[in-house]
């Protein structure tokens, strides 16, 4: 198990697809492109005022509002102790796309989803792993990130899956409240593994996150970030045998089971 926070690998610009893959993505190495966006017009262009003046009409279809009236009751929440985070697929919001390009190590286009994150300072991701590769943008303001390897899966585990145990555990529970979870310091100081990084990510840098790392997620600023996540059809059969003895075997149920029975002893006086 991993028991300290050591420094996160950064390089200026992103290497070959075969120095990637043997780098980094064949070893499960994060590390940090210092200097990736140097000719993105993202990294000149986006602000809060310029997306409500070019995509201000632009229906977010899952939130049914338009981002002008989204940025307003974000600033609304904001104003009144809350916290509004804004997460969608790119293609939500057309024009966005074509104002930044990614290597292509992902190689299937067809098993990419890119996402757009925006939100005031306060946002936090609870902690959680994705089974999926991740080039990691931040375009705007800072994020603090910790990264867990894979391995520490067996002291994480309840973490694995937010959807599915945000109402059992209680980093998730305190972030359904009002979107900003507990202090960051008291579960870090609680958590049974340290992480294996602790780092903050600057405008201009893009993180490369393995399949399988957890991570958490804390905006220190007003923040808009990418994220362009790719499996491989490999990992879609690696993945596939536990996916279906689990499900054969009463999973995800018989976790969620587990931990609520787990809680409930927990909080007996
Ligand atoms: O930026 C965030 O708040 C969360 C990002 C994240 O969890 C991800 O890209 O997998």
């Amino acid at each position: 198990m991993q028991s300290f926070v050591g420094d996160i690998e950064r390089r200026d610009t992103f290497p070959s697809h075969e120095e990637f893959v043997r780098e980094f993505m064949s070893v499960s190495r994060p590390v940090l492109f210092t200097r990736a966006m140097a000719d993105w017009s993202a990294w000149s262009a986006w602000n809060l005022d310029w997306l409500e003046r070019q995509h201000g009409s632009v229906l977010l279809k899952g939130k049914q509002l338009s981002v002008r009236d989204w940025i307003a009751k974000m600033k609304d929440a904001l104003a009144n102790g809350r916290i509004e985070y804004l997460s969608v697929p790119i293609e939500e919001i057309p024009g966005l796309a074509k104002d930044f390009s990614l290597p292509d190590y992902y190689r299937f286009e067809l098993l990419r989803r890119t996402e757009t994150w925006i939100g005031p300072a306060g946002t936090r991701t609870p902690l959680h792993c994705d089974y999926s590769e991740n080039l990691f943008c931040q375009v705007i303001g800072r994020k603090r990130f910790q990264l867990y390897s894979p391995d520490a899966i067996s002291a994480l585990e309840p973490a694995i899956d937010y959807a599915l145990y945000r109402d059992y555990v209680p980093e998730y529970i305190a972030h359904e409240r009002n979107g900003r979870g507990d202090d960051l310091e008291t579960i870090l100081a609680h958590e049974p593994v340290k992480p294996r990084f602790d780092f903050v990510i600057e405008p201009g840098e893009v993180m490369y996150l393995p399949y399988g790392w957890f991570h958490r997620v804390s905006g220190l600023e007003f923040s808009w970030s990418i994220s362009s996540r790719w499996v491989t059809p490999g990992m879609i059969l690696r993945r596939l045998p536990s996916v279906v003895a689990n499900t054969l075997k009463g999973e995800p149920a018989r976790s969620v089971k587990k931990i609520r029975e787990e809680l409930t002893r927990s909080n007996a006086p």
